[in-house]
């Protein structure tokens, strides 16, 4: 496996002015445009499908597929849509990268909107972040100056108009369907599925919904090829990815590698588990994936690798916690945030969510028995896969796996009569 970094998406993360205009296309920005601008569409379509891009959001569907079932003999207008409501616990990627290389994306979304034959394309960023709305709508305007957007792009015949939308800050908008609602102005609620969007997504219209990291990766793949992109990676998960480390690592931050790379490599990469202390658990994408622990350190970081191993890849929000952790606190603390953002659609997910608030709470604070324990895992059995969408299964992975793994640090707390945990060497989860 390798043990070196891949850096494309993230190469020029630290150089002079890397959002602007200029500095992009000194680095070549936009070649990939113009190549794929004389390429049939179905060529572009093929390309993305033989590259083995899958979805960087969480769940990994192949990119080039989903573009594909697109049904082009549907009058209506066709709608590219990146999914850019970054709000999973620990997910620190998609807005390092519109910070820092916003034509990146917008390149990305030009290939794509051309591939699927899409004249307007929709950029939905999450609403807490101010100063990415305002740094891609910035990109977006000086694309449209330099004629990479607008009418009849490089004279290729092809029009393309892109909306930067902000969304308002809400976690279930980063659901492909609530995400949708919110753009037609609804209150963002999931949708029932099917029909999936790239069927009847936006105003009822065929629509692709890809995450900011997807879009991003189909200009180098157009620039380099499929080989190249497929050359990296494992089997059946090609390419590279970012990898962002949090919580108590040495040096965290985004770490870009090809998919199979394991965690102990990027913990030594990112410079060992902070002095003196040892790895207790960590996430491999976000809370919404269940827990892992010391024994994985070797489990390949690909979609195929991290399922094998009880967990999802997700959106390799790796957030590392040591020994100083208390791991019931740190499940209550994202469980109340699932709890605060259900959005109150289906009553397994509303309701479910604020029992398991309930019952956590009391056993962090050393109340109840140990057949709450089982009431708390028949809590997580009775929401798992009864939901309206992935977000209350999504609250029990934590959980459950906290549980399979961190069964007597459940029942400290009890013979304890509350968190045993020395506060003074704790991890404040405030
Ligand atoms: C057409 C079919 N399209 C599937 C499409 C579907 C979607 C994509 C994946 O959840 C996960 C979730 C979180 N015809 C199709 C089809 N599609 N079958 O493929 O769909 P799906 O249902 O597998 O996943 P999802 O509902 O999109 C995403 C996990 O990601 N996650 C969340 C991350 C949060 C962020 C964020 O902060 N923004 O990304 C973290 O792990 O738990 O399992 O496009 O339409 N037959």
């Amino acid at each position: 496996m390798a043990d070196t970094l891949t850096p494309v998406l993230t190469d020029s993360w630290g150089s002079e002015r890397s959002w602007t205009l200029a500095a992009y296309e000194a680095q070549g920005g936009y070649g990939a445009l113009k190549k794929a601008l004389a390429m049939p569409q179905d060529d572009i379509i093929a390309a993305v499908k033989d590259s083995g891009l899958r979805g960087r959001g969480g769940a990994g569907f192949p990119t080039g597929m989903k573009w594909s079932f697109i049904p082009q003999d549907n009058p209506k207008p066709k709608y590219l849509v990146v999914n850019a409501d970054e709000s999973e616990p620990g997910t620190c990627k998609d807005i390092p990268l519109m910070m820092a290389t916003p034509h990146t994306l917008v390149e990305g979304v030009i290939i794509s909107s051309f591939a699927i034959r899409a004249h307007t394309a929709f950029i939905y960023i999450r609403g807490e972040v101010l100063h990415v709305i305002r740094r891609v709508q910035a990109a977006v305007a000086e694309a449209y100056a330099a004629g990479h957007l607008g009418k009849d792009i490089h004279g290729s015949g092809y029009d393309l108009d892109v909306v930067v939308h902000a969304g308002a800050g809400a976690y279930i908008c980063g659901e492909e369907t609530a995400l949708l609602e919110g753009l037609e102005g609804r209150r963002g609620q999931p949708r029932l599925r099917p029909p999936f969007p790239a069927v009847a997504g936006l105003y009822a219209s065929p629509t692709v919904i890809n995450n900011v990291e997807s879009i991003a990766s189909v200009p180098s793949i157009i620039e380099h090829g499929a080989t190249w992109f497929a050359s990296m990676g494992t089997e059946k998960s090609k390419g590279y990815g970012i990898f962002s480390l949090s919580g108590h690592i040495t040096r965290p931050g985004q770490y870009e590698a090809p998919l199979g790379i394991t965690l102990r490599e990027l913990i030594d990469l990112a410079g060992g588990i902070r002095a003196g202390h040892e790895l207790k658990f960590w996430t491999p994408g976000g809370s919404s994936t269940p827990l892992l622990t010391a024994e994985h350190l070797d489990v390949p970081l690909d979609f195929e690798g991290v399922g094998a191993a009880g967990s999802m890849l997700g959106t390799r929000a790796l957030q590392i916690f040591d020994e100083t952790t208390c791991v019931v606190r740190a499940v209550l603390r994202w469980t109340e945030f699932y709890k605060h953002e259900s959005c109150g659609k289906c009553t397994p997910c509303r309701e479910g969510t604020w029992w398991l608030v309930q019952t956590l709470a009391a056993l962090e604070r050393g109340q109840g028995s140990e057949a709450d324990l089982e009431l708390l895992l028949d809590q997580c059995d009775n929401i798992l896969g009864r939901s309206f969408c992935a977000l209350a299964d999504g609250a029990v992975s934590p959980i459950a796996s906290s549980i399979k793994y961190f069964r007597d640090d459940y029942l400290a707390h009890l013979t304890h009569g509350g968190c045993p945990v020395d506060p003074a060497a704790a991890t404040v989860f405030a």
